[in-house]
């Protein structure tokens, strides 16, 4: 049993997708957070993540943090689900490397959009960096690793869907978007999701 110490509406959220995707047995450990847009609430003691974020899960008594280190344990941990390319399997590598661009290009391209930075060249040229590597993958195929769908997407995309006005205009991402909402366990996940914030709030 997976436990996810999950907050709504964060950064979590996704892997609550993630988890349906996978089929695995899992259970919600709702867990407040600081949040600084709206300066409110309270880290949680009961929260295993050192720094009190989310997400963190729990897993044969180990907690792993970070998201895309998340992803990748869970999607090796539950191959049969398809959705993360293993060692030996040629889309391993690709596969990996957009979790890194992730977390180096993608998080920075929109914070510095959204902090208005971006009159600053090394922020444009990040910025203008990711926005060609998006529209070239998206040109290639419906998903990142191409035919088919991987946890890559899952990671790449809740962040575009969250922050879709950062990104400009743009009918490839847009449709990406759709059809990554569109997925019975992104349905299933949002659901779960607003229940959860739902009961926090009651
Ligand atoms: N790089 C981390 C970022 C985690 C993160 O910043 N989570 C936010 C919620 S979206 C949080 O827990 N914030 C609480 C705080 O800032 O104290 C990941 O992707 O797991």
């Amino acid at each position: 049993m997976i436990t996810l110490y999950h907050a709504p509406r964060s950064r979590s959220s996704r892997m609550i997708w993630l988890l349906e995707e996978l089929g695995a047995p899992y259970a919600i450990r709702p867990v407040s957070i600081f949040r600084p847009m709206a300066g409110e609430g309270e880290p949680d003691p009961v929260n295993p993540h050192p720094d009190k974020l989310v997400p963190a899960i729990e897993h044969d008594g180990v907690v792993i943090t970070e998201s895309i280190a998340i992803a990748l344990y869970l999607t090796d941990a539950f191959p049969s689900a398809g959705v993360g390319p293993l060692a030996g399997d040629p889309k391993r590598g690709p596969y990996l490397s957009w979790f890194g661009w992730y977390a180096s290009h993608l998080e920075a391209a929109i914070f510095a959009q959204f902090a208005g930075e971006l009159d600053r060249p090394d922020r444009r040229r990040n910025y203008d960096a990711v926005i060609r590597r998006l529209e070239t993958a998206l040109a290639r195929g419906p998903y990142l690793l191409g035919e088919s769908f991987s946890a890559a997407d899952l990671i790449v995309g809740s962040a575009i869907g969250w922050a879709r006005q950062a990104f400009p205009e743009s009918p490839a991402l847009d449709a990406y978007s759709e059809r990554l909402k569109a997925r019975p366990a992104a349905v299933r996940g949002v659901a779960k999701d607003e229940a959860e914030g739902v009961q926090r709030a009651a």
